[in-house]
């Protein structure tokens, strides 16, 4: 599903990448593993188990924000503009948009994932043969060239839902959001779904949910380094943190060892004490102020926020350039 951040690389690249991230990662005081490594198979589908679960509200809200609000969030989105998709796994938040956005020149859902790209594409051509839709196989949160008609259309609108700009630490955040600008160029709008800030106990059990799916995502990470790098760990010597870090809003997930033990990954031996944690994701949550500052900062004006009846989920609606008097 989500693309983090992933190279789009050659297979063989992309494992020594992977190796030396694993390596570098394990060396590191405090321990810590990329969250964009969660997503082999296996674990796509676990994050898919993930977004059906009680406890996991975001992606409920955000698909109840999208069906409530498409005709507004449609409604500011200029006539012939090309809608860019940052990161499509699934086109099912896009497809919400698109019936409610009729004037639309193209669609581009950018994803590293060419295969799952192509498949959805060919779904939506068939459900929406009179919208160019037009897939784009790159790590989005690097340039990649637009197809000519995007570039060509009146404005371009990005869309980034899934709250996956909430892990990236702030300054990536950032960085993604100027980026995001520089590629859609002038008169550009950009749709964000973020995660917001409330209570931790909401939030603390939708990342401890007791079916203990989320902790099998977690560990599917070891269970990834053990398949393709060798790896020796022993997954039920491992345990799932997840808690709240107020200070910073943010959840953050770590993988804690029960024991002192030793771990082999490519015939390197990595020492842990007992109760040491590997650092492997953060999911900063925002308030619509927050993420506002975030983006004006770097050329972004807010022009529309839709949250659902709790607050616990926004969409937000930026706009390249000068913040109207
Ligand atoms: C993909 N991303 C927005 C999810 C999140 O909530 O930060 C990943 C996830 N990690 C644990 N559960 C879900």
């Amino acid at each position: 599903m989500v693309a983090l951040a992933r190279k789009a690389q050659p297979p063989d690249e992309e494992a020594s990448t992977f190796a030396a991230d694993v390596l570098a990662g394990l060396a590191a005081s405090p321990k810590r593993l990329a969250p964009k490594y969660f997503y082999d198979d296996a674990g796509s589908l676990l994050f898919e188990r993930i977004t059906e679960l009680p406890e996991y509200y975001p992606t409920r809200c955000e698909l109840a924000i999208l069906r409530a609000r498409a005709g507004d969030i449609a409604q500011l989105i200029p006539a012939g503009a090309a809608l860019v998709e940052f990161g499509t796994g699934s086109t099912r938040k896009a497809r919400i948009l698109l019936r409610a956005a009729r004037k639309l020149s193209c669609y581009v859902p950018v994803d590293i994932s060419g295969d799952m790209l192509e498949r959805e594409a060919a779904e939506l051509r068939r459900d929406f043969p009179a919208l160019p839709v037009l897939p784009v196989t790159a790590d989005f949160t690097k340039d990649f060239a637009l197809p000519d008609a995007a570039r060509a259309a009146p404005a371009r609108v990005g869309f980034f839902p899934g709250s996956t700009i909430g892990n990236f630490e702030p300054h990536e955040a950032a960085g993604f959001l100027a980026h995001a600008g520089r590629m859609l160029g002038p008169g550009a709008q950009l749709i964000v779904g973020v995660d917001l800030i409330k209570s931790a106990d909401v939030l603390k059990a939708a990342y401890n949910d007791k079916a203990g799916v989320t902790a099998k995502f977690n560990l599917n990470l070891l269970k990834r380094i053990n398949r393709e790098l060798a790896g020796t760990f022993k997954l039920d010597t491992f345990e799932h943190h997840a808690f709240y870090n107020r200070e910073r809003s943010r959840i953050e997930m770590h993988l804690a060892s029960l024991k002192r033990q030793k771990v082999k990954v490519n015939g390197e031996t990595i020492d842990f004490r007992a109760g040491e944690t590997i650092h492997t994701e953060n999911s900063y949550k925002y308030s619509v102020e927050s993420l506002a500052a975030l983006a004006r900062g770097v050329g972004w004006q807010p022009a529309a926020a839709f949250t659902d009846p709790d607050q616990y989920f926004s969409i937000q609606v930026f706009r390249l350039g000068e913040e109207s008097a």
